[in-house]
Parts: C-alpha cells; structure tokens; sequence
C-alpha cells in the first residue's frame, strides 16, 4: 500500500461526494483524483442499468436486477440509494465502512439524493463537492461534443441538469469547472484540508500522550 500522507497520526478516511450535472466534467476530475491521489478509491456502486459497451462489472458498476437490488436495499447492505432517472443505483456499504477504519478516502460519483442521505447519516465523514458548468450553453455543447446522444436525450439531460443544479446549497465546496486542471486542483486541496482536520485524527490522542511524556 502507498503510504498516506500526514502518516504520523492515524486517521480515519473521508468520504469525498462529487456531484454534478450530466456533462459538468465530473468523469474526468472523479479519473484525474484517483490518478493522482494515493489512499482515494473509487466506491463502486450496484445499479439497475444495463452495461454500456466497455462497462466492466465490479469495476464500473455492479450491475443487478431490480429484484437483487431491492434485496440488498431491505437487507441494510446500502449506506444510501435512489432512483437517478430511470434506474436504481445505489453504495455498497461494506468496502466504504472498511476503507474508512483503515484511513483510507472513498471518492464517490452520486447525486444529490445520495449525498442528501450521506449528510443524514455520516455526516462527520462526508466531503461534499458540487462541481457547475460555467454555463448551460457550455453544458449543452460538451453534451453535444460527447456524441453520444441524439438530440432528444441531450434535451431532457439539459432539463435533468437544471434539477440537478437546483440542489447546489446542499454541497460543502462549489467548484465553477472553467478550466479542468484548475478544478482538480481545488479539489485536491480540499482533500489536503480535510485529511487534517482533528475529528478525523483518531490518533491525535496518543499521539499527544506520547510527546507529552517525552
Ligand atoms: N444516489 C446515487 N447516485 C448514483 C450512484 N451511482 C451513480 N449515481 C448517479 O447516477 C447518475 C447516472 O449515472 P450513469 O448511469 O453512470 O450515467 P452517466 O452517463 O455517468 O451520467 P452522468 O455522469 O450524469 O453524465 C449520475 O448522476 C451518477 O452520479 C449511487 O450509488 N447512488
Ligand atoms: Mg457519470
């Protein structure tokens, strides 16, 4: 395992949330982070939809069918879950409660009902980033320049990202993505903030017994 930083105190991991409207850029910063971020993995969540050409089951998603997913739902097996659109998608618990002990940072790419449900439940945990478009016409041409949609799909995201948007307040950090390297940057510096704060370094406590008796 890389070391972590900051390894002189024991920590425990953060849940690092970004959201963004369809075509915000959130993809390619969720790529850069763990590219370049040593301790940050990506949380793979199960969801309802079909696998596009090049999805990897466990590696993209887990892809599940209603039944199995509402299963694991009843089960408690979900830290959150909510119907995006047309399908189901939602966190598996186990490796986010398993990474967090071990002071490792989860990077989650989920909407705003999952964050709303994070902020409910773990909040002490949770890093919040919304990411804007630095405009919808930017939003629309990016969606356009992705190829992949008709025009009618492309309509109705743009009216999905106008809802998705509504809920920005609800966000720790807003990030206006103008320019991609800049936007990756700020979120790297929040992570370096947030790894430090004190209620994360569990091991502050004998950390400070230790200097104290020298
Ligand atoms: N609440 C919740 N939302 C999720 C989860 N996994 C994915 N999503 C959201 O579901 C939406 C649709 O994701 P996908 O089906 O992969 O489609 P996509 O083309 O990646 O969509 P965009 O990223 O919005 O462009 C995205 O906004 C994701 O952030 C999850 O586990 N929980
Ligand atoms: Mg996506």
């Amino acid at each position: 395992m890389p070391t972590l930083p900051y390894s002189a105190v024991r920590r425990r991991g953060l849940m690092l949330v970004l959201s963004a409207p369809s075509g915000g850029g959130k993809s390619t910063i969720a790529r850069a982070l763990l590219e370049r971020e040593p301790g940050l993995s990506l949380s793979v969540s199960v969801t309802t939809r079909k696998p596009r050409p090049g999805e990897i089951e466990g590696i993209h998603y887990f892809f599940r069918t209603v039944e199995e997913f509402d299963v694991m739902a009843a089960k408690g097996d979900m830290l959150e879950y909510a119907q995006v659109f047309d399908n189901r998608y939602g966190t598996p618990r186990g490796p986010v409660e398993n990474a967090l002990t071990e002071g490792r940072d989860v990077l989650f790419d989920i909407d705003w009902q999952g964050n709303r449900q994070l902020a409910d439940n773990a909040r002490p945990d949770l890093v919040s980033v919304f990411i804007l478009p630095p405009s919808l016409g930017e939003l629309e041409r990016r969606l356009t320049d992705r190829n992949q949609d008709g025009p009618d799909v492309i309509a109705r995201r743009m009216a999905e990202a106008a809802d998705e948007i509504s809920h920005w307040a609800e966000y720790d950090y807003v990030i206006v993505n103008t320019n991609l390297e800049e936007s990756i940057a700020a979120v790297q510096a929040i992570l370096r903030a947030e790894r430090l704060k004190r209620v994360r370094r569990v091991g502050l406590d004998g950390f400070i017994d230790g200097i104290l008796k020298g």
